[in-house]
């Protein structure tokens, strides 16, 4: 147990120990391959010592229970540097000291498949960094506070029960921490990414839709259950379809009680709380609105029932014009505008639309809130930490527009990934011209390329289709076949279906749905049945809706958004966090070797490893190097240029060759290095300051 916090003297004691104790960094593995790195985590994991580095990547594999790593205490040790073996802890407070010294923005980028631990992971790194930056002595407003309590907010309304995790978020999220030039906190902004819509209205077998659905229900005080004429989930079709109304060792009433805390927190008043319920019951009333066939043609019309009649009052329109929006499109014939009858499946879908639109912009509204609350402008902001949280890669038995852009994401996140630890490191060392054997990395360019191409590319293709009224997804995915069979990671398959070799592995896509859901339309008279709403947020969604300049499909804007994302992380200096899943029954103590070693190898772990231990963490410029250390040569250097005094300095400190080498510009060393010549300095300048101080004292 104590292994994981020896200090990096005793490492050469760590070596002889490996095969016994474990190694808290895998570059110290007396033997490198993947049985020995499987051994080593899985030791560790038995031992509740989830943590290990990889290089400079942090491990976490899910311990699927409370593991008491987290109190005040280990933040002080970490703060203090009582304890510096791996924990986010330690990741979050080098990416504060990093900050406050280089004077440039962090990021803390958190991956891996559903249900690994990036959620919690990312909870962790906000408690370390708001206790850090908490600015006790200005008489702040609790920011701290409030940022820790968006977490809950924003995993009732944007979190699930899927079949791989009980609580899975199924959208992405960047919280921004802000600081002050003195390292306080002095804001937040969150940004999110495409919350998956569908699950409003359709779920999978054994799944459940968004948390709060269920936790409105079972905890809404009467008063409020009474004026939203709330049932019990179980009564609501978009709850109930799916026969899975609870989640294990979870009592949905308690968490409403704690979102209501979280609320209050942030400072939701009182009346948006209420209004956001409002919106909520209407989507569960939609649900229930159904329709019945009223001609051979298949025409409907909407039954008048407490559903519609519930699902208008909370919007507030009339129950007579929301059943019109529902049953019937105008559209323009010549110079007349006519009402025309939908049929059944066209009624559903519309109805089914108006809830997901409904949903989502609530979703968004509420981080705008939150947002508003969390206000960088009123204190002076410096320098920012981002902690990124995204859904993880998923491949599950039927894999649809959801799963496509889901993996998509991760992709594009894999390649920055493997940009920062293979790419760039290697370019440096070539460019500066030192020897070095390059190590291979699965590039995924190839399949960025099949997703991103421009004209035909996965995305172009689909808004192709989605552009010209007679295509079907069996047209898609013709169109797919023929265009894209010579990319190597794309595979057509029998039917509509295609497959995709992603990092993480091959994923079956079902293109049935794909069409619809990028083209996500929502008609214009549902639109303006929202403009005409008596309540507040029903109008705002529909100006929001009509204010966008162009409406982009669904796919086009995701990669808008995660170019910009990337964007935005390459202005800031990464910190790796990946986070593994040991077993996929979500519970503790089983470490399936072949899930772990899968997720090793598909994300470069091992690269990872050989290229930290080959590689040279320190780089200094000649220059540098020479005015740091350069008074430290016993012989006068003054007049030397500044890389023959470099490379004197190694000679006299006895540097064996291959610790370091000298590039074109700067100086490489190995870990570890560096530390001897620090200590021989701070002993000189400490000897001259007592020196000093001596003078001083007799000439006094
Ligand atoms: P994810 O974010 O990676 O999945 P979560 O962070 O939601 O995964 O973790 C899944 C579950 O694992 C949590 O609900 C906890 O029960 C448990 N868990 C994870 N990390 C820890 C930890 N450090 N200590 C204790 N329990 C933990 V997804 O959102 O599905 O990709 O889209
Ligand atoms: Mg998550």
């Amino acid at each position: 147990m104590e292994v994981l916090w020896k200090c990096p003297q005793e490492c050469s004691y760590l070596q002889i120990q490996d095969i016994l104790d474990g190694v808290d960094d895998l570059i110290q593995l007396s033997y490198l391959n993947e049985p020995s790195v499987l051994h080593n985590l899985h030791y560790r994991y038995s031992h509740d010592i989830i943590y290990s580095k990889a290089g400079n990547v942090l491990i976490a594999i899910n311990p699927f229970k409370d593991v008491q790593l987290y109190g005040n205490d280990f933040v002080t040790a970490y703060r203090q540097k009582f304890l510096n073996g791996p924990h986010v802890f330690a990741i979050a407070d080098s990416a504060y000291n990093e900050m406050m010294r280089d004077e440039v923005n962090q990021s803390i980028i958190i991956s891996g498949e559903s249900g690994a631990g990036k959620t919690e992971t990312a909870k962790i790194a906000m408690q370390y960094l708001t206790a850090l930056g908490s600015d006790s002595d200005s008489g702040s407003d609790g920011i701290e506070c409030k940022i820790l309590w968006t977490s809950c907010i924003l995993e009732a309304f944007g979190n699930a029960k899927t079949s791989r995790n009980d609580n899975s978020s199924r959208f992405g999220k960047l919280i921004e921490i802000h600081f002050s030039a003195r390292g306080k906190i002095c804001g937040a902004k969150i940004q999110t990414f495409l919350l998956e819509k569908s699950r409003v209205v359709q779920l999978a077998r054994g799944e459940r839709s968004y948390h709060i659905f269920y936790q409105l229900c079972a905890g809404a005080p009467s008063g409020l259950k009474e004026r939203l004429n709330l049932k019990m989930a179980s009564e609501y079709n978009y709850l109930n379809q799916s026969g899975c109304l609870r989640v294990n060792d979870v009592d949905d009433a308690s968490k409403f009680h704690m979102l209501m805390e979280a609320l209050n927190t942030v400072q939701i008043c009182k009346e948006d709380r209420e209004h956001a319920f409002e919106i909520l019951a209407a989507v569960l009333w939609l649900g229930n609105i159904s329709f019945q066939v009223i001609d051979t043609e298949n025409h409907v019309e909407v039954v008048a029932d407490e559903a519609v009649t519930n699902a208008a009052t909370l919007m507030g329109c009339s129950t007579k014009d929301l059943m019109l929006a529902l049953s019937t499109h105008r559209i323009q014939a010549g110079k007349d505008i006519v009402a025309k009858r939908l049929m059944l499946q066209q009624a559903i879908d519309s109805r089914d639309a108006l809830a997901k639109f409904i949903y989502a912009s609530l979703f968004d509204w509420l981080v705008e809130e939150i947002n508003k609350s969390l206000e960088i402008g009123k204190r002076h902001t410096w320098r920012s930490i981002s902690i990124l949280d995204i859904y993880g890669f998923e491949s599950f038995q039927k894999n649809s527009f959801e799963q496509f852009c889901i993996n998509y994401a991760n992709e594009r996140l894999q390649q920055h990934f493997n940009r920062h630890l293979f790419k760039l490191e290697q370019e440096e060392y070539e460019s500066d011209g030192i020897e070095w054997t390059k190590v291979d990395f699965e590039d995924n360019q190839e399949c960025l390329n099949l997703f991103e191409k421009k004209p035909r590319g996965l995305i172009s293709l689909l808004d192709e289709e989605s552009n010209f009224p007679k295509a079907t997804d069996l047209t898609f995915a013709e169109k797919l076949k023929q265009h894209l069979n010579t990319n190597s990671c794309f595979k057509g398959e029998r039917g509509g279906a295609f497959s995709i070799c992603h990092y993480a592995g091959e994923v079956l896509y079902d293109t049935s749905g794909f069409l619809e859901k990028n083209r996500d339309p929502l008609h214009s008279d549902s639109i303006q049945l929202l403009s005409s709403c008596s309540c507040h947020l029903p109008r705002l969604f529909a100006s929001n809706m009509l204010n966008q300049f162009q409406k982009q499909s669904v796919g086009t804007k995701f990669k808008g958004q995660l170019f910009k994302l990337i964007q935005q992380l390459e202005n800031s200096t990464p910190h790796f966090i990946r986070c593994i899943k040991p077993n996929d029954k979500q519970l503790p103590g089983i470490y399936e070797k072949d899930l772990v070693l899968g997720q090793l190898r598909c994300c470069g772990v091992l690269e990872v490893v050989r290229i930290s231990r080959a590689g040279y963490p320190t780089r200094i410029t000649h220059q540098e190097f020479a005015s740091r250390y350069g008074f430290l040569l016993s012989e006068d250097n003054a007049c030397q240029d500044p890389l023959s005094v470099s490379v004197a300095v190694l000679q006299q400190f006895d540097f064996l060759p291959d610790m370091y080498q000298v590039g074109y510009t700067k100086l490489y060393l190995r870990r570890g290095q560096i530390g001897a010549l620090e200590d021989a300095r701070k002993q000189v300048l400490q000897g001259t300051r007592e020196m000093q101080e001596w003078f001083h004292g007799h000439r006094a």
